[in-house]
């Protein structure tokens, strides 16, 4: 008997757990407890963490999971390298629903980096006006560059003080390319800091520093160890052996 738990927090979980509702297919939807107000689910939802690999183990086994569906962001590689391990000390079929990179297109001024520090290193001497558009866990390596006006993005208001002066826009997303060229320009950004989420939800601020000859200093993602892995919500729904929504 089929009983899957979605290791969600992305818009596109939140589509797959819509089709498996409807489906019928018995499921839990899993949120790591981020924000202050996740969206709601169709489905009975869990928030916070598991307790590590063997926390996740052990609910695995105690709620009699069949199927773990990572849909969690690329970035959210230790819930994801959690989820492996855990999947397989306990024989546990594991996909993963994860959307292709953004790739750079003809126009696009993007200088790539492994990660933040690297991220920080490429960013000019000469004070500049820097949206930095990674939320609110990563931010505290630009404090070395102070001589720059940021503009950060967060999901919730801040509940601590932040490392460095910066403006904050409150907004949870998915972003318009409207919206986003109006920010930017009424707030002269010269640079933007992103990291190579997917997806449409973040993507509209990418077309819109294309638009406006804007360099994107452009975090790649961690790298993860093998796992089956999909890019659409019919995939996921084939392989739980359910046909996904007709005319979707
Ligand atoms: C808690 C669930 C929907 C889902 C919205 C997607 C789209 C907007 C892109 C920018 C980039 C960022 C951030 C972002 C994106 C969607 C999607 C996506 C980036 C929610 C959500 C949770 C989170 C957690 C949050 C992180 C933060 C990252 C903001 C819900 C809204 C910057 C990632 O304050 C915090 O601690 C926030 C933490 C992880 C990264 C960070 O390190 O700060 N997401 N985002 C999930 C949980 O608790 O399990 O609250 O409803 C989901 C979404 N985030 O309904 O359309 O890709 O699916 N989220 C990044 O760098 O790309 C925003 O601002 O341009
Ligand atoms: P992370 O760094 O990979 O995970 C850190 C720990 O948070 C995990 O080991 C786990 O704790 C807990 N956790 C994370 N996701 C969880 C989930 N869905 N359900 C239960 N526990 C979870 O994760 P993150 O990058 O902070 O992301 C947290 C959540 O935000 C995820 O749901 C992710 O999909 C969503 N999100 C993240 C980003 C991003 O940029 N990282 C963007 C959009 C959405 P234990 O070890 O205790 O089990």
């Amino acid at each position: 008997m089929t009983r899957a738990l979605i290791l969600g927090g992305t818009a596109d979980a939140s589509l797959l757990a819509a089709d498996i509702a409807r489906a019928g297919v018995d499921a839990v939807y899993s949120y790591g407890g981020r924000t202050r107000a996740p969206a709601d689910q169709p489905l009975p939802t869990r928030i916070g963490g598991f307790g590590g690999v063997s926390g996740l183990a052990d609910y695995i086994r105690s709620e009699g999971i069949t199927h773990v569906i990572d849909a969690t962001h690329p970035f959210a590689a230790e819930m994801s390298r959690n989820a492996i391990e855990a999947c397989a000390e306990t024989g546990t079929l594991l996909i993963a629903l994860e959307r292709a990179p953004w790739t750079k297109a003809a126009g696009d001024k993007w200088i790539e980096v492994a990660d933040v520090s690297a991220a920080v290193a490429v960013l000019p001497a000469a004070p500049a006006d820097v949206f930095l558009a990674i939320g609110r866990q990563h931010i505290a390596p630009f404090a070395s560059k102070p001589q720059h006006a940021y503009t950060l993005r967060f999901v919730d208001p801040p509940q601590a003080p932040l490392p460095f002066a910066a403006d904050v826009i409150v907004s949870r997303g998915p972003f318009t390319l409207d919206g986003e060229l109006e920010m930017l320009r009424v707030r002269g950004i010269g640079w933007i800091v992103a990291r190579n989420s997917g997806g449409d939800g973040a993507r509209a601020k990418i077309d819109a520093a294309r638009m406006l000859g804007l360099p994107v200093i452009m975090i790649s993602r961690p790298a993860l160890p093998e796992r089956k892995r999909v890019e659409s919500v019919a995939e996921v729904m084939q392989w739980l052996g359910h046909s996904a929504r007709l005319g979707a």
